[in-house]
Parts: structure tokens; sequence; C-alpha cells
């Protein structure tokens, strides 16, 4: 399949990602949509399930934001056009949804976030926008009108009255309608506007990536969860001072110096981004087993050539250390040595596992061990 438009992926990544929009006509040549109008909405009235809806003019008001879950008669209430369901998370609920990201591997799994499903009557938009994704749109029922381009940020002038941030006097550089099939590119930071042409289902293919914020609160809070993190700053070579109210620039060196021995250090900093960067979206999806197996049970599906996959909720990650592969599975690392450290990479490729390769792992107890915890934990089941 040409998902890319006859570009290679390092093509794409070369000249589009995170630099320009690209529009890739049957990306998914006659793709029929995994789900239907009535599936969005029957889980938009789901519990767990991160829903909202979106409407153009609610009583005069521009724009207003309602948060599921929602009831059926909720979707009796709504006018005929100009509104919008979006349903956040849909590859954690639907398997053939989570199916779509293998084409997408060509991106780490780190990078992921997740696939958003729109459904929208005739005129339905979330209106123009910009964000801070990277976002494939893949139209997979009735036909969109993108009207996209020009760089916005937090200066950008934005719609009063509505909760969203909603673009004003934003014009966009380029207009395209898409069919099923069809895909849209967006780096970040592009204006966007869809609008829906006839009753229209788009998936938002979503990459994101930490913020500084993200980075220097998560990796500090993670040093601050470690065993010396309650020593305290010691001085036993000071001295008497002209006067007890100066800081000596001693004390600045000595905090400087924790500070650069903390920050510094790579491998610290490289476990915690695997756990960080593979905690689940959502606590509800990775939910153990029904029905525990013992290890007996796990080798024998496995040898069996039983085919193993994915939680759609779990993410997988590993990074490779001189001395020792680090497997991050659902927020939880896992340290590989030795003749282990590629069973790492087969967890990692794509969601299904290829069952031969994994039964050679199988039989060492301590990795055996190990995959049927990954099972017990939900992280991975048997389709
Ligand atoms: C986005 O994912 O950024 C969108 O703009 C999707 C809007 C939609 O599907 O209506």
């Amino acid at each position: 399949m040409d998902m890319l438009g006859g570009l290679t992926a390092s093509e794409f990544l070369r000249d589009y990602w995170q630099k320009k929009p690209l529009v890739i006509r049957q990306a998914f040549p006659d793709l029929e949509s995994p789900v239907s109008p009535d599936e969005l909405a029957g889980l938009a009235c789901e519990e767990t399930v991160e829903s909202r809806i979106v409407i153009e003019n609610d009583d005069g008001k521009p724009w207003q934001l309602h948060n599921g879950p929602f009831t059926p008669e909720r979707f009796s209430q709504l006018p005929e056009q100009n509104w919008t369901l979006l349903v956040q998370g849909l590859d954690h609920w639907v398997p053939e949804i989570a199916d779509l990201l293998e084409h997408f591997r060509f991106v780490p799994n780190w990078r992921l976030d997740d696939i958003m499903a729109s459904f929208a009557p005739k005129g339905g938009s979330v209106g123009p926008h910009y964000d801070q994704y990277d976002v494939f749109l893949l139209q997979a029922q009735g036909h969109r009108r993108w009207t996209f381009g020009g760089h916005c940020d937090h200066t950008s002038p934005r719609v009063e009255g509505t909760p969203l941030r909603i673009l004003s006097s934003w014009d966009g550089e380029e207009t395209v309608t898409l069919a099923p099939g069809d895909m849209l590119y967006l780096p970040p930071g592009i204006g966007h506007h869809g609008v829906a042409e006839n009753d229209c289902i788009t998936l938002s293919v979503g990459f994101r990536a930490p913020t500084i914020d993200d980075i220097l609160t998560g990796f500090t809070d993670f040093l601050c969860g470690q065993s010396d993190a309650s020593d305290h700053l010691n001085d036993p070579e000071l001295q008497v001072q002209d006067n007890p109210g100066t800081i000596q620039p001693a004390v600045i060196d000595k905090l400087d110096a924790i500070l650069r021995e903390k920050l510094g250090d790579r491998r610290q900093l490289s476990l915690w981004f695997g756990q960080y960067a593979t905690a689940p979206k959502n606590m509800d999806i990775v939910v153990p087993a029904e029905e525990p197996a013992s290890t007996e049970e796990f080798a024998g599906a496995i040898r069996a050539g039983e085919q193993l996959r994915w939680n759609e909720g779990s993410r997988f990650a590993y990074y490779d250390f001189d001395d020792e592969t680090a497997l991050f599975v659902d927020g939880e690392q896992y340290l590989l040595k030795g003749d282990a450290r590629p069973m790492a990479a087969l967890l990692c490729a794509g969601a299904r596992i290829d069952s031969a390769q994994l039964a050679r792992f199988a039989d060492d107890e301590a990795l055996l061990g190990l995959l049927c915890t990954l099972y017990n934990q939900g992280s991975v089941y048997f389709e």
C-alpha cells in the first residue's frame, strides 16, 4: 500500500515531517470505516471513553463544548447540522482501528498519542484551530473540506465566548476535499479547519511530544523518588563569614554540582523517559487477564503458535544500553541481559508478536516468567 503517496518513509520524514503539510490521495484505497456513526455514539455513552460534542452555534453562543459521557437521548436533541462528535482513543477500544497504526510504525512508538474519531453531519466542524501535534487526518467516511496553512501560535487571535481555542481572522492557504481513503498530514502549529460536506467520519492519528515542562518536572519527580533524594546538603568545611547574611559562592558551587550530577545521569534519564513515554494513556484499558495463566499454560500457547498481540491501550519501547537492554511496557521497566536482549526488539516491533521467534525466548525460565507477567497484567493477549 502506498500510504505516503509514492514517498518512502525516509523521504516523507526528510521533506514533510514537522515541516509542511501533505495531501495524500487514496493513502488507504477504498477504505471502509471500521466504525459506524452509531457505534461512535454508543462509545460516547460509555463512562470510560473520553468524548466531546462541539456545536458551532449553541443557542447563539459560538463553538460550545459538551463533555461526555452522553445519554442516547442527547443525540436526538442535537441540531440537524453543524455539530461534531469526537471520540478520543478509539484505537484503545476498537482492534480494527488499532490495526491502522501498524502503517505508521515509521514513527517511533513513544511518539504515538492515539486515534481520535469525529463524526459530523453536513456543516459540522470543530472550528479553525491549530494543534501542538503531528496529525494524519484520514477520511474514513463521507467527504470533508479542509482549509489549512499558515503558522499559528499563542499570539494568534482567538474567538471570544468559547472554551475552545478557535482562531479568528485566519484564512488558510489551501483548500482540498478529502474522500474516503484520502489523508492529510499536518505538522504542529499549522492552522486547519475541516468542514463536513455530508455525514462524515475522520480519524485523527495523533503524535505527541513532551514539552520542556513535561521533561523537567517528569525527570526531577523521578529523581526525587530515588533513595538518596532525602539526603541533606552537608557543609563540614563551613568557615566563619564576615556577614552571616552572605550566601557564599561555595554553596552555589555545591548546588550546581549536585544538579549537574543528577541531571547529567544519562542512564537515569533513559530509564525515566522509557517509563514516562510508555505510561498508558488510560488506566481503564490495561486490566489484568480475567484468567491468569501459569507459565506452563503460557509457554504451551506460544509453542502452539497462538498469536500474541499488544493490548490496544499498551505502549511498548526499549532502550539499548552498552551492557543491557531496558524494555519498557506500560510505564514499567524490565532489564534484559546477554542473550535475552533481542527479546525487547521483538516485543516492540509491532502489535502482533512473532510467536515462532518468541518461542525460543520462552525456553528461558526467567523470560517466560516475564512474558507471563505481561500477559497476566493485561499488556498482551492471545487473539
Ligand atoms: C484534528 O484532529 O486536529 C482535527 O482538526 C480533527 C477535527 C475533526 O475531525 O473534525
